[in-house]
């Protein structure tokens, strides 16, 4: 299939990240050359003058946005984490896909009362553009967010990224992102926006990107509080004696209230101070440390404010570990 004004660049799943991982990422704010980049049926390359967004469904007015309309309505900024899930086909396995970055772009909220959305609609579906195949299915990339998670004033139409335009393999001219929420609700290249009275029924709300919990199944929304550790990293060189600190990044959905740091495998934990939040960006933790010699095995943890920890093993926020060698 091809559509006037856009082709596919790169097909299949694909995921770009620093080779380093987390140890990587050094400043506030995650230059793009240090974010991961991830796509399930490849990136799609579209030309801005021919990139459009149907908005539908449960609405009074169905409304065309070109880019030109979007530039003209009010933009805003905003800051917030930017995490993957990681893998649908392995949803316990940690990737600690992340960074944390500005966004700026026309809040949903502005173009869902543009097309006079209806008091029915509990959802709202968004679809990328893109075409191609991801674990033998061939549909489109669709999401959806309940209304009031739609309606809030952080989720964007995104233009931009830290000050930029967004490029094609960003999602760019326009995608969706939802701040506080996993990667994969944020849809790139997007076309269409359905306002809806139930949750979406394609793959990437149902079969991929939905937990098994004891009470049933559970959507990949809401960000579960994870930290990690970006110093020391495995390769630095360490001595004896030579105080140094330890520090990371914790975030969440919700603010991260107190970050614990065990630098015997586990065995004892001390509390690390904790940064300050802006909008849902990450925190800072740090703990001075003067290492002893030999191998040291160091963990963090993080508890949100209300009072959600860090799983040890087999979750995708399961607690980050750091193995240091430590010269006499
Ligand atoms: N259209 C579309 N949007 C998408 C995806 C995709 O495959 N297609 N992948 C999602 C996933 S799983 C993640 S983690 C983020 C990645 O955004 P990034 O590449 O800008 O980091 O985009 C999300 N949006
Ligand atoms: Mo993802």
């Amino acid at each position: 299939m091809t559509r006037t004004g856009m082709h596919m660049i790169d097909t299949g799943f694909s995921f770009q990240g620093p080779a380093e991982g987390v140890h990587a990422l050094s400043s506030w704010i995650t230059p793009e050359d240090d974010l991961f980049l991830v796509t399930h049926m490849g990136f799609l390359n579209i030309d801005p003058d021919h990139w459009h967004l149907d908005v539908d469904g449960l609405v009074d007015t169905p409304t065309r946005f070109r880019l030109s309309d979007l530039q003209a309505m009010p933009q805003r900024e905003y800051m917030s984490f930017h995490e993957c899930a990681g893998s649908p086909l392995a949803p316990t396995v940690a990737q600690r896909r992340i960074g944390n970055v500005v966004w700026k772009g026309v809040p949903l909220s502005l173009v869902l009362e543009r097309a006079k959305i209806s008091t029915d609609a509990s959802y709202v579906w968004t679809s990328g553009l893109e075409w191609g195949e991801y674990a033998e299915i061939e549909e489109a990339y669709q999401k959806d967010l309940p209304i009031e998670k739609a309606l809030a004033e952080e989720v964007l139409l995104a233009l931009e990224i830290n000050g930029r335009p967004l490029t094609p393999e960003r999602g760019g001219p326009v995608r969706l992102v939802v701040p506080g929420w996993y990667g994969t609700n944020s849809v790139k290249w997007v076309g269409s926006i359905t306002a809806a009275d139930r949750r979406a029924s394609g793959a990437y709300t149902t079969r991929f990107y939905n937990d098994a919990t004891a009470s049933g199944m559970k959507p990949v929304w809401s960000v579960a509080p994870e930290s990690v550790i970006v110093s020391p990293s495995p390769n630095d060189l360490l001595s004896a004696a030579m105080p140094t600190k330890i520090w990371g990044w914790a975030w969440g959905d919700h603010r991260i209230s107190s970050v614990e740091v065990s630098v015997d495998g586990g065995g004892s934990w001390r509390t690390a101070s904790v940064g300050p939040r802006e909008g849902r960006s990450w925190q800072r933790f740090e703990l001075p440390w003067t290492p002893t010699s030999g191998q040291n095995i160091l963990l963090c943890r993080c508890t949100d404010e209300f009072g959600e920890e860090q799983p040890l093993t087999d979750a995708r926020n399961a607690v980050h570990t750091v193995q240091v060698e430590v010269d006499p």
